[in-house]
Parts: C-alpha cells; structure tokens; sequence
C-alpha cells in the first residue's frame, strides 16, 4: 500500500507465513526476518529498507508531493502521530485477532468472537486506544479518512487492523463502524483483498483457515 501511495512500481515476491519454509524465507530477504521488505537497486548496489514506517518515509523522501503524507504540515504531523503509534503499539491486538482477509469468523469455540477474542488480554484496551485515535481524527478533520479525504500512510497502518474487526465480526461503536468500513472500501484495500481472494482461489482456501 505505502509503495502505491508513493507512486513506485514495485515487482512483488509472495512468501507465506507460518510454514515450515517461511522463516529461512523471511530471513534471506530482510535482516529481521519480518516483511516487508523493500529492496531497491541502485548504483552502489542494493539497498534494503526492511521496516514499513521506513519505506513510507524513503518514499515520501523521494517524491514530497506523493500521497504517503499529506501537504498539510500540521495533517503531516497529526499522521506521522498516528502512523507512529500503530507501528510501535497494539501488538495485544495483532497477536489476540490474527489478520486474514479471507476468513470471516464470528464465533470462536461455540462463543462469539466480540466475547472469546476481546477478552483476551490486552485486545479491549488497545481497541480502546484506537476508537479514540478515529474519533479524535473524525473530530478535527470530519472523516471518512484519518486526515479528511485524503488517505495517507496513516490510513494504510491502519488498515489491517480494521479488517481484523470484520474478520472476527466484532462490533464496535457506530462511528468506529464507519472508520472501519471507510478503511474496507477504500481503494487500495480493494484492490488488496481482491488480490487475497486470488490468491486464496489459487493455492487453495485451507492455507488461510488456520484457527487463530
Ligand atoms: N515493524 C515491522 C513489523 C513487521 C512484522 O511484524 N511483519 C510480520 C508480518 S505483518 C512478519 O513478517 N512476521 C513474520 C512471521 O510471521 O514469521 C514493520 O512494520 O515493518
């Protein structure tokens, strides 16, 4: 999403998570083992960024007139702000509702997800914490994205932690329903769910049914 944003092509190598093969994968391309990772060719040879906040600031960086950030300084800061805290917060969420955007799973062990998932610990704080990060972005600049109108890298950290709510069927507060299905509908996040039901059709559905 951040190198759509920043306008760069980018030729794209799928690895898949969890199997047995993934972590020499993940090693072999990025130093921490952890995607993305961004490798860029130049004359000195290859650079490779392997951190997501740090490839939207290369991009940005590139092109100042690009969509990672917006032209407003004060928007810019606001979302470097929000950017920040999904990138360095809200591991409790990450690990309590894995992401897939294939799956929708709104019970889990005869119990629904709103109760068994949100009770695990730390999942009902951080969601907390991030309704009132939209609610506070709705306020100032009236929606539907982070900064007004404009979607920013701010929206794209963002984005996957959304589609964990939907996936678990999880019902937040109405205008935190209306972040979240702005975030779902925007047009990067289409094209990236239509991109994982391709892939699901392709390597088939059961790779991405692992319970959470
Ligand atoms: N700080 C990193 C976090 C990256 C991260 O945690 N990536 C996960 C996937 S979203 C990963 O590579 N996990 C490796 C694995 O599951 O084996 C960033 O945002 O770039």
């Amino acid at each position: 999403m951040a190198c759509r944003l920043g306008g760069l092509a980018v030729e794209e190598n799928r690895i898949f998570l969890s199997r047995p093969d993934s972590p020499p994968k993940l090693r072999a391309i990025s130093p921490s083992g952890r995607v993305p990772a961004l490798h860029v060719d130049g004359p000195g040879g290859t650079m490779v960024l392997w951190d997501s906040l740090a490839i939207a600031e290369w991009l940005w960086e590139r092109d100042p007139t690009c969509a990672i950030w917006p032209k407003d300084p004060v928007k810019r800061a606001y979302a470097r702000c929000v950017a920040a805290e999904v990138h360095s917060h809200f591991d409790d969420v990450r690990n309590g509702l894995p992401m897939n955007l294939i799956k929708r799973w709104p019970i889990r062990d005869g119990l629904p997800s709103n109760v068994k998932l949100m009770a695990r610990p730390g999942v009902r704080a951080g969601t907390d914490r991030m309704e009132a990060m939209w609610r506070d972005a709705r306020a100032r600049y009236g929606g539907p994205y982070i900064v007004g109108d404009e979607f920013c890298f701010a929206d794209a950290a963002f984005a996957p932690m959304c589609s964990r709510y939907i996936t678990y069927g999880v019902e937040l507060a109405p205008d935190s329903m209306a972040f979240i299905a702005s975030a779902m509908q925007s047009p990067l996040m289409r094209e990236w769910r239509a991109r994982a039901e391709r892939e699901a059709d392709e390597v088939g559905r059961d790779i991405v049914m692992a319970s959470p």
